[in-house]
């Protein structure tokens, strides 16, 4: 295979001197933004250039430069956060940013909106709360996302145990990040000898890397959307081991067939102990073999389908030193969102909340950002960001509960029971006013969608009936549109490409089922299909079920992972 010339991003990483590059001096000048240089080195460190979409035009109209903005991201290995660094995060999020934070679907925090001449306090800000920014973004192993519900026996605490193990040991190695936002050493002069990164080298990874912890009976963490997951085979109450799947990965572009969503292929068992050992396995086998010329082909998935699995398991195998024992029998049967009231079975209690597309801030309905900085400055819970973009309040004593249920009551913070089925699974993405790929509203227009959408529902007597609707502003796949029962993905401005047939449980791909829709006949578009799925489904079929089984979509829905039983809570 001709490999090509190296991308501009990879002659970037490779003469960055450890991600170092102009970023220190940049970072020090008095300018608005970045070089492009910079800017591609500034995702390792864990911000985004980009500008305020909605105010583009007219600036450009007035012969004005854009209205640069940074996005931050925390990496937060399975979502964990302590009550001071809640505190933090809400604190600079008032401070430097736009007075919000964001859960991402990936249990980090996002910030947005922060100044150029802020970046630099904010991210010493997480860091003094002991939180890192670095590796959130770029060509590396990203957050590492596992179940963050404490419940009970030790199975959620050691699948946490194991993410944070991965994460730490799966960072770059670079000293970049101290020099620049820490203010370490001085940059690059007084080094004499280049860091050495085993894993990582000069180049980096040729794209992003993620990796997944799920549990069979629930898979919140939509593990086969990972480059690399770990599906944990419980035995006798404890976990025996995970069995590693490879490939999974959901980025597309609309019109071009050679870059499309996949679900992970299994490749073996590993035990616990040795799982650290096979993810740096499977991360080489990326490093050595991804596409470094064309980045739209660079992840793990591609170096999957184009050199075969079996080939693959060869490599991993031969890093390894050693053959990988055959997978478990295992098959995921459930999906919990984890919210509302559960016991975690030591005296204590966790409570979800509901946090709509993932986005904390106060609003004149209500005060949800107050509210959580209240409830954790009082009653000082753990709190956890969850996969789903809510947030779970953990460890609150019993005698807590009523005053956390009257502070949230208090702010006019919407509990559960008062959330409707179909809008507590929904998830979007930020796309506008932030996000530079966005060509359509997500995160602003679902909940306007969401509104007529339960009406119907409410008609039709399928209010109750769990399924999952997700939107993104662009094929990018951040809301794991292409996993959802219905999806809509920006195609055009207001214009969406619809996708049903997925699965809740995360194992099977929604098939296109019609096209440019402008989004104020999204509910009209999908509206007979759920006639029909009212009408004509099987006891306990749920919607991506009866599209999958009875081919409504136009490209019929690719297998399914497994054929499971499935159970929702
Ligand atoms: Fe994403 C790029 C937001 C999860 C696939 N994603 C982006 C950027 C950084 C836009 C950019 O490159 O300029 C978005 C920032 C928008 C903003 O204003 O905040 C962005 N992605 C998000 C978040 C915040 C969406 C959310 O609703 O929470 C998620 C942050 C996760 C985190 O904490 O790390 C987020 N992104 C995902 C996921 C879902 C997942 O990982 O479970 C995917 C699909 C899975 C995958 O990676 O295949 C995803 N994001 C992408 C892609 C497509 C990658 C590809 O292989 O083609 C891009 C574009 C790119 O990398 O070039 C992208
Ligand atoms: Fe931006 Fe597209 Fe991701 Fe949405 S799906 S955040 S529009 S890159």
């Amino acid at each position: 295979m001709d490999p090509g010339p190296p991308s501009k991003v990879e002659i970037i990483k490779t003469t960055s001197d450890g991600l170092r590059g102009p970023l220190a001096r940049e970072v020090a000048s008095a300018t608005s933004h970045f070089s492009e240089e910079a800017r591609q080195l500034l995702k390792f460190h864990g911000a985004y250039e980009q500008d305020d979409r909605d105010q583009r035009r007219a600036r450009k109209d007035a012969g004005e430069e854009p209205a640069y903005r940074f996005m931050v991201r925390a990496k937060l290995p399975g979502g964990a956060v302590t009550a001071d660094q809640y505190l933090a995060f809400d604190d600079i999020a008032g401070r430097y940013a736009n007075g919000t934070l964001r859960v991402t679907t990936r249990q980090d925090f996002q910030l947005h909106g922060i100044l150029k001449g802020d970046l630099k306090a904010s991210i010493r800000a997480m860091n003094d709360a002991l939180v890192t920014t670095l590796g959130a973004c770029g060509d590396v192993v990203r957050n590492v996302v596992a179940c963050p519900a404490p419940l009970h026996g030790a199975l959620r605490d050691e699948a946490l145990a194991m993410a944070a193990h991965l994460s730490a040991h799966l960072l770059p190695r670079t000293r970049a990040y101290h020099e620049i936002w820490l203010d370490g050493e001085p940059v690059a002069s007084t080094r004499t000898e280049p860091e050495h990164d085993p894993l990582y080298g000069t180049s980096y990874l040729p794209r992003k890397f993620k990796v997944g912890i799920g549990f069979p009976d629930d898979n919140c963490c939509d593990v086969h959307s990972n480059d690399l997951g770990f599906l944990a085979v419980v035995a006798d109450g404890r976990i025996a081991g995970y069995n590693v799947l490879v490939g999974g990965g959901l980025g597309a572009t609309h019109g071009k067939k050679e870059t499309y969503p996949r679900l992970a292929s299994v490749l073996g068992f590993t035990l616990p102990e040795d799982a650290l050992s096979v993810a740096r396995a499977v991360v080489a086998v990326h490093r050595d073999y991804g596409d470094r010329s064309n980045r739209r082909h660079a992840r793990l998935k591609y170096v999957l389908d184009d050199r075969g699995l079996e080939w693959f398991r060869g490599e991993v195998e031969r890093r390894l030193g050693r053959a990988l024992p055959v997978a478990r029998d295992v098959v995921v049967t459930g999906i919990h969102d984890h919210l509302g009231w559960h016991e975690q079975g030591n005296g204590a209690s966790f409570y979800g909340v509901f946090i709509e597309n993932g986005r904390i801030r106060d609003t004149e309905q209500s005060a949800l950002r107050t509210a959580l900085r209240e409830i954790v400055a009082r009653v000082r819970p753990g709190v956890r960001l969850t996969p789903q973009q809510n947030l779970l309040l953990t460890d609150i004593a019993d005698t807590d509960r009523a005053l956390v249920e009257l502070i949230l009551d208090d702010h006019g913070v919407r509990t559960v029971d008062r959330v409707s089925t179909v809008r507590r699974w929904a998830m979007a993405c930020p796309a506008l006013p932030t996000c530079g790929l966005a060509i359509a509203e997500s995160e602003r227009a679902l909940p306007g969608v969401l509104d007529a959408l339960e009406r119907e529902l409410a008609r039709l007597g399928l209010a109750e009936s769990p399924f999952t609707v997700r939107m993104t502003g662009c094929p990018n796949g951040c809301a794991r549109p292409y996993t959802a029962d219905i999806a809509f993905i920006g195609r055009s401005a207001d214009r969406y490409t619809v996708l049903v047939g997925g699965s809740l449980l995360g194992t099977r791909l929604a098939a296109t089922y019609a096209d440019l829709v402008p989004r104020d006949q999204l509910v009209q578009t999908v509206l007979p299909l759920l006639e029909r799925y009212a009408a004509e489904r099987l006891p306990g079929e749920r919607f991506g079920e009866y599209a999958h089984r009875t081919r409504i979509a136009h490209d019929a829905a690719r297998e399914p992972v497994h054929t499971a039983r499935e159970s929702v809570a």
